[in-house]
């Protein structure tokens, strides 16, 4: 069956972008960058269904039913939380939350906020819905306590190579920086995880207390 790509399905022009979102959700690090970038948008609360699925309607904007979505100023739809904290800072070039390409900071900027997406996002989601990865109810414990398993090991890789900050980058704080809090913020043990990773606890820490992110923080209840 042919299906229009999304990038060329136009919906009306808003003028600005609209965060299809959750509270606490991947969404959490694009409305922190909206606010750190002082761009409008228009956040969009997606419910669950009583069965804890999308509702029909989120369903047509993003398929997988996941939050964050972004509908686009020109109406097109993207879905992708890294991809999106990319795009977003790439049209900002001014604020300096994204290094410029082809520079070494460009590298670990890309290679970390891809490593948050490819490795730590998706091994949160084994542990926080861990029975979507087996056909076997009975191996929902198992997978959640690897997937425990796997974020130490990963925070550990991120804490050791990521050096002494406070950022990724160093002194600067770019939109892998927001990503990477976001993160951490999900931890099973966050006391224990910013303990043990004193790194990451100032990159977190740092994040946090931004005068323009501490708001969003608060409004998403995070730790
Ligand atoms: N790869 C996606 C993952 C998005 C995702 O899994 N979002 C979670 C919330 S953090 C979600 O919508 N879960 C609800 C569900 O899958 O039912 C991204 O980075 O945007």
């Amino acid at each position: 069956m042919h299906r229009t790509p999304v990038y060329d399905r136009r919906m009306q022009d808003t003028s600005k972008y609209k965060l299809y979102s959750r509270p606490g959700a991947g969404s959490v690090a694009v409305e922190a960058l909206f606010a750190v970038l002082s761009v409008p948008h228009e956040i969009q609360d997606v419910p669950k269904t009583d069965d804890g699925s999308a509702p029909g309607w989120y369903l047509a904007i993003n398929p997988r039913g996941e939050v964050p979505s972004l509908q686009l100023p020109d109406g097109s739809i993207m879905t992708e939380s890294a991809a999106m904290m990319i795009h977003v800072a790439d049209c900002h070039p001014e604020a300096g939350l994204a290094p410029k390409p082809g520079t070494p900071e460009r590298a670990q900027y890309l290679r970390w906020l891809t490593y948050g997406a490819a490795t730590i996002y998706a091994t949160d989601l084994r542990l926080y819905y861990p029975a979507r990865y087996s056909t076997d109810p009975a191996h929902a414990a198992a997978i959640k306590a690897k997937a425990s398993q796997d974020l130490a090991r990963d925070y550990a890789i991120l804490d050791q190579e990521m050096g002494k900050g406070p950022f990724i980058t160093g002194n600067t704080m770019t939109a892998a920086d927001i990503y990477t809090a976001m993160l951490v913020s999900w931890s099973d043990d966050l006391p224990g995880l910013l303990k043990a990773k004193p790194n990451l606890k100032k990159l977190y820490e740092a994040v946090g207390r931004h005068p323009k992110i501490a708001p969003v923080w608060a409004r998403n209840e995070m730790p």
